[in-house]
C-alpha cells in the first residue's frame, strides 16, 4: 500500500497506509439516539449527528483502500462486574448504567442501545474492540491487535471528542502510535469541549498527535 501526506496541523503528516488503522469511536445508539446512556446523562444527542457522514465517508474509503477498519463500544457486561462502582454511581443521570431503558439495558453489552449505529455498522473482517473504560487501550486487547498487525499510525474518529476520543489517543500516544485525529468525524454534546479538545491534540507541537478535517485525509487518499 501507499504512503500518502495529509495536511494536518500542526503539520503536514505522512502516514503508511499499510500500517494505519481507522478506529471509530463509541459511534454506538447509546451515544447517538434518544433513550440511551447520553441521553440520561442530560445530553442532547442530536449534536452528535454531525460526524456520521464524514465517518461514512471515511470508512467507505477505507474499506475501498484496505485500510484496518476497528470500531469500538464502550459497555459493560450484563452482571456489570466490570464496572466500577464509582462509574455507576456517578452523576445524577435519569437511568443509571444498567438500568432498562427504551434500548434495553443503559450501556450493556448486547442490548439495543450498545450496538453500533446503522451508518457505520461493521462489516466482516473489522476489528470491534468492546471496553469498559473510556480509553479503549485501558482492559481491552487493542494495543496487541494493531502491534500484531504492524500498525503505527491512527486515524481517529468518534464520540465524544473530549471523553474517549481524547482518551484513547493519550492511551495511544503513550504507546507509541501517532494519532491523527479527523476533527468533522468527531463531536461532543458540548461545542466549545470539542473544539478545546481538538485543540489540546494539536497544540505544543501536537502533543498528543495531529488534527485534519475528513476533506484532507480524502484529497491525501485521491491523489
Ligand atoms: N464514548 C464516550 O465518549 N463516552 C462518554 O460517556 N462520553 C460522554 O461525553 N459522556
Amino acid at each position: 500500500m501507499r504512503k500518502v501526506t495529509v495536511a494536518a496541523e500542526p503539520a503536514p503528516i505522512a502516514i503508511d497506509l499499510a500500517r494505519t488503522a481507522f478506529v471509530i469511536i463509541d459511534m454506538q445508539r447509546d451515544f447517538l439516539e434518544p433513550g440511551g446512556f447520553g441521553e440520561t446523562l442530560g445530553n442532547d444527542v442530536s449534536l452528535l449527528q454531525a460526524a456520521v457522514i464524514p465517518c461514512r465517508r471515511v470508512l467507505s474509503a477505507a474499506r475501498a483502500i484496505g485500510i484496518m477498519v476497528v470500531h469500538t463500544r464502550e459497555g459493560h457486561k450484563p452482571d456489570l462486574s466490570d464496572a466500577p462502582p464509582a462509574k455507576l454511581e456517578r452523576g445524577n443521570p435519569s437511568l443509571r448504567i444498567g438500568a432498562p431503558g427504551p434500548m434495553g439495558r443503559i450501556l450493556v453489552r448486547g442490548e439495543p442501545g450498545h450496538d453500533i449505529i446503522r451508518a457505520l455498522y461493521p462489516v466482516d473482517g473489522e476489528v470491534v474492540i468492546d471496553k469498559p473504560g473510556k480509553g479503549a487501550f485501558y482492559a481491552t486487547g487493542l494495543d496487541e491487535m494493531l502491534r500484531g498487525g504492524g500498525i503505527d499510525t491512527l486515524l481517529v474518529a468518534g464520540v465524544t471528542t473530549e471523553v474517549c476520543v481524547n482518551t484513547t489517543v493519550r492511551e495511544a500516544n503513550d504507546r507509541g502510535y501517532r494519532c491523527l485525529v479527523l476533527a468533522d468525524c468527531c463531536a461532543s454534546y458540548f461545542p466549545a469541549f470539542h473544539d478545546a479538545g481538538l485543540a489540546m491534540i494539536k497544540a505544543q507541537g501536537g502533543i498528543f498527535g495531529w488534527v485534519a478535517g475528513s476533506d484532507a485525509l480524502l484529497a491525501a487518499l485521491d491523489s
